[in-house]
């Protein structure tokens, strides 16, 4: 059973050993690494964002919420990124330009490793023409597109259109997920597949491999 009152305390006040020790307790309980992060550190930032978008909390809390988030899935990462399958593909990934979010992308990071797949993670603020050095650079089957704002989600669709003047689009497949990104808005844009959290990550990942 997951505490998620305790979970949501210490991560909310930023306490990065408490949620650390939170988490291995959990895992000690036997409690999947999966749940541990839904219901214990997931949940709890959610109800951060909810406080901080009623302006109850300010950035810095919401910081220092993050870096204890990032310390529980530090520990969880060895787990969820455990894969016994080869390799069964290439994927970079990174938050578009202007956005610096990058907790949900690292979760997809780790859920895509834990599926077997090779990962370039080239992190937060990614203008376009990164992706493209980046395409030419490592050779991937997939490009991972996220985004949490509604004002960056333009930013998907000029690395698309990006990738198609450099004319490398049909060397590879593009994703996009991220809180604000919907699948029509996928469709609009050109991207060939939506994700609406990590797990369909994967799978969206796996099926685009095997058409
Ligand atoms: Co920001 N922020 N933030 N923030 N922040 C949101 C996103 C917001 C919804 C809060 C709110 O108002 N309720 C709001 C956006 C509003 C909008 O545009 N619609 C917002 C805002 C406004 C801002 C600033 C503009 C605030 C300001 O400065 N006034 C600013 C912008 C900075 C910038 O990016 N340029 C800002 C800053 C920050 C912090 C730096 C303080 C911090 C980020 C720290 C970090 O990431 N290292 C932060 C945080 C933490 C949040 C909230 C609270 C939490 C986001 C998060 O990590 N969620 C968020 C409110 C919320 O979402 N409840 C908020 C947990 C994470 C696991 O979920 O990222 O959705 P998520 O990822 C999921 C899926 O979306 C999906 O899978 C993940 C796992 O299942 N997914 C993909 C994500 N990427 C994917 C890619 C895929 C597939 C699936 O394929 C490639």
């Amino acid at each position: 059973m997951i505490d998620k009152e305790k979970f949501y305390t210490a991560l909310s006040q930023g306490k990065m050993d408490e949620v650390k020790k939170l988490t291995q307790e959990a895992l000690d309980l036997n409690e999947s690494a999966e749940n541990i992060l839904k219901q214990g550190l997931i949940q709890a930032m959610d109800r951060v964002g909810v406080k901080f978008k009623k302006g109850e909390v300010y950035i810095p809390e919401v910081l220092i919420a993050a870096r204890a988030m990032h310390a529980g899935m530090a520990i969880l990462k060895p787990i969820l990124s455990q894969s016994t399958s080869v390799m069964s593909g290439k994927v970079i990934i990174g938050t578009v330009k202007g956005d610096l979010h990058d907790i949900g992308k690292n979760l997809v990071v780790m859920m895509l490793e834990g599926g077997g797949f090779e990962v370039v993670d080239l992190g937060i603020d990614v203008p376009a023409n990164r992706f493209i050095e980046a395409i030419k650079q490592y050779q991937p089957q997939i490009v991972g597109l996220s985004a949490l704002l509604t004002t960056t989600m333009a930013e998907m669709k000029n690395a698309i259109q990006a990738i198609e003047w450099a004319g490398l689009r049909n060397q590879v497949r593009t994703i996009v997920g991220g809180a604000p990104v919907t699948e029509k808005f996928a469709k609009e844009i050109g991207a060939d597949g939506y994700a609406s959290d990590a797990a369909s990550a994967v799978d969206l990942v796996k099926s685009l491999l095997a058409e």
